[in-house]
């Protein structure tokens, strides 16, 4: 009975109040802020639209250096922030704010000042956030959830996705014992990835690989992405975006789409969509090594180097 089932439901839904028209400002409104980025434009992905999740800013946890690499050399019409963008819970207990960490920051409202349309739907750990949904703020409209049409027409619905995790909900001493372990597990996986990087090994993610080799993880992960996909397709959308347990993927869980962003602390990872509507997995640690051959090539041997001055 599920054949045309999807137009159906997707008809009778009625919007939550959330989804009212998004505002921005008008574009093009260019100021003197071009300065700092040199990146050159054919060094600049560009996608229909970019999801982010689980930066955690404001912990040492965060990879702000490959975070900002990533957001210099990619543009997009959307961008989302799906929530666990600056980490509320860790700032209040110590106070872990580096210059990089207001570099992404700037480089959020900058593009937003560009024209880049920029939606922050919070998550539990920047759940002060949530205070503020329904207001623009710097160009950037906060929402509990957001609606997002694929260049398809496939209709996604952006949550973070911690409303499904009953152990956050239920017991939030739990969720944060568990976030010192993870948080622990994050500072091992940087000296771990220190070492390698000394021994010329590209980086591999030591949490995950943990975290994919336990038992409750894995079923943990599974359970999530199952409550995710079924709150989807009972509301009428086509699919959905989240994050919250720092697993990218962009798979059919039955008839519905489930995508989930990933996260900055140990995969660096968004999720993208091509102009045609084409969602997948970008890898930042893959695509920039992939990019930097790619313009090591293009410069031939010979080119004299004041060439470039
Ligand atoms: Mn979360």
């Amino acid at each position: 009975m599920r054949v045309d089932g999807r137009a159906t439901v997707r008809f009778a839904m009625t919007p939550p109040r959330d989804f009212a028209p998004l505002r921005f400002p008008a574009q093009g409104t260019r100021e003197n802020d071009d300065s700092a980025d040199d990146v050159r434009a054919a060094d600049v992905l560009r996608f229909r639209a970019i999801f982010i999740s689980d930066t955690h800013l404001g912990t040492p946890g965060c990879q702000a250096g490959a975070l900002l690499d990533f957001l210099r050399r990619t543009e997009s019409d959307y961008l989302y922030l799906v929530g666990d963008i600056i980490d509320g819970w860790q700032l209040k207990r110590r106070w872990y704010w580096h210059q990089s960490h207001n570099d992404v920051v700037q480089k959020v409202l900058r593009k937003a000042r560009k024209g880049t349309r920029v939606v922050y739907v919070p998550g539990n750990h920047d759940e002060a956030a949530r205070h503020y949904v329904g207001v623009d703020f710097g160009g950037i409209a906060i929402r509990d959830e957001s609606l997002h049409v694929t260049g398809a027409g496939v209709r996604l619905l952006v949550t973070h996705g911690d409303r499904f995790d009953a152990v956050v909900t239920c017991a939030k001493w739990l969720a944060l014992l568990g976030d010192r372990l993870y948080t622990l597990t994050l500072k091992l996986n940087q000296h771990f990835n220190a070492l390698r990087a000394r021994m010329g090994l590209p980086y591999w993610s030591l949490s995950r690989f943990l975290k994919l080799r336990v038992k409750n993880a894995v079923a943990y992960i599974g359970a999530f992405e199952d409550a995710l996909a079924r709150e989807a397709r009972t509301r009428g959308f086509d699919g959905v975006v989240c994050g919250h347990i720092h697993h990218a993927e962009v798979r059919m869980i039955d008839d519905v789409l489930y995508c989930n962003s990933g996260d900055w602390v140990e995969s660096m990872t968004a999720l993208v969509e091509a102009d045609d509507g084409a969602l997948s997995v970008l890898r930042w640690h893959e695509a920039s090594a992939r990019n930097a051959t790619l313009r090591t090539a293009a410069i031939p041997a010979s080119a004299p180097a004041a060439a470039t001055a």
